[in-house]
């Protein structure tokens, strides 16, 4: 048989555009809603990356913890088994012990602080700790000030939290300074909270009111107190080998793929914050918007003093004083 030159020309062209077309795909994953601060976080950062790099990467986006918890995500993306994850910061000083000091409880004045910190010179550090555990860290995210919700009490001040026995993250720091507010403390991964509430397993949980609003807790929680008691960041990871054999043009690509992921995701939180006390006041929730923090703040004075130890009061104070 016989190839005409036509036919040779045809061959060519169809070779050439399948290398044109080649398209690696990459899994990202969260454990909240797609309908979240989380789920428009990382439907940017994949939608903005197909555009920088002209289709040549999908990014497919994974809700729910269909993947798994956070926890099991940034493992997954640390072996490689998974390219990418979007985790709140609760696992992650497992991983990167540096960044346990954001979880430090009333650290931040507030979302422009927290926000200032993590895109200025304190965050943009931490973001390189990332790099010796086999990750690279795309960029800061947001999950938000966190709030108490229980179904036993109104809680107005620390002692009303004595005995509750409430989910935390699976964060050191989180659980130490619960403790000392008497609270009982039981680590758990994201994707069980909801049925641990609802079968009375535990009696309260903490989380931003993006969180709350998205996971429908006003179903299984009544109280809902505005104690802001610590920031949650929130991050983009990478596997670190998958990063690094990306061409310079591509690396950047991802790089303002996840910039562009924490824009919209801020601006979503920004939302949620700006309507979810009303929202879950109709949804029947109880809402203590009027709370002495300093109270709180004064609680916690024996386990920031550890803190304070552990982190170096020097560290703490450039980022509580930071502008
Ligand atoms: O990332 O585990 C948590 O409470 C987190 O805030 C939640 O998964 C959202």
């Amino acid at each position: 048989m016989k190839f005409s030159p036509l036919f040779a020309l045809l061959a060519a062209g169809v070779l050439a555009s399948s290398v044109a077309h080649a398209q690696t795909t990459m899994k990202i994953s969260i454990s909240t809603a797609q309908n979240s601060h989380q789920g428009i976080a990382i439907d940017t950062f994949a939608k903005e990356v197909e555009k920088r790099t002209a289709g040549r990467y999908k990014v497919q986006t994974f809700y729910n913890g269909s993947l798994g918890g956070e926890r099991e995500s940034i493992e997954a993306v640390q072996l490689g088994t998974q390219e990418l994850a979007f985790s709140s910061s609760g696992p992650v000083p497992n991983f990167v012990p540096e960044t346990k000091i954001l979880d430090v409880p009333f650290l931040f004045r507030d979302k422009a602080h927290a926000r200032a910190v993590l895109d200025g010179p304190v965050g943009q550090d931490l973001l390189r700790a990332f790099d010796s555990k086999g990750f690279k860290a795309l960029a800061w995210a947001e999950n938000g000030f966190r709030h108490m919700t229980n179904s036993k009490r109104s809680v107005q001040k620390p002692e009303d939290l004595k005995g509750l026995k409430m989910r935390t993250m699976e964060n050191p720091v989180h659980i130490a300074a619960y403790k000392s507010f008497g609270i009982i403390t039981t680590p758990m991964a994201f994707p069980e909270v909801f049925t641990a509430l609802q079968q009375g397993t535990v009696d309260g949980q903490e989380n931003p009111l993006s969180v709350i609003i998205s996971a429908k807790f006003d179903q299984v929680q009544k109280h809902l107190s505005l104690t802001g008691h610590v920031y949650s960041p929130a991050i983009f990871v990478m596997n670190k080998a998958a990063f690094d054999k990306l061409p310079a043009a591509d690396k950047q690509a991802f790089l303002d793929a996840a910039k562009e992921g924490t824009k919209a995701n801020r601006a979503r939180v920004d939302e949620d914050d700006a309507k979810g006390v009303a929202e879950l006041r109709a949804k029947g929730m109880t809402v203590v918007d009027t709370l002495d923090k300093s109270a709180f703040v004064k609680a916690l004075t024996p386990v920031n003093a550890e803190f304070e130890k552990q982190f170096g009061k020097a560290n703490i104070d450039r980022i509580r004083n930071a502008k």
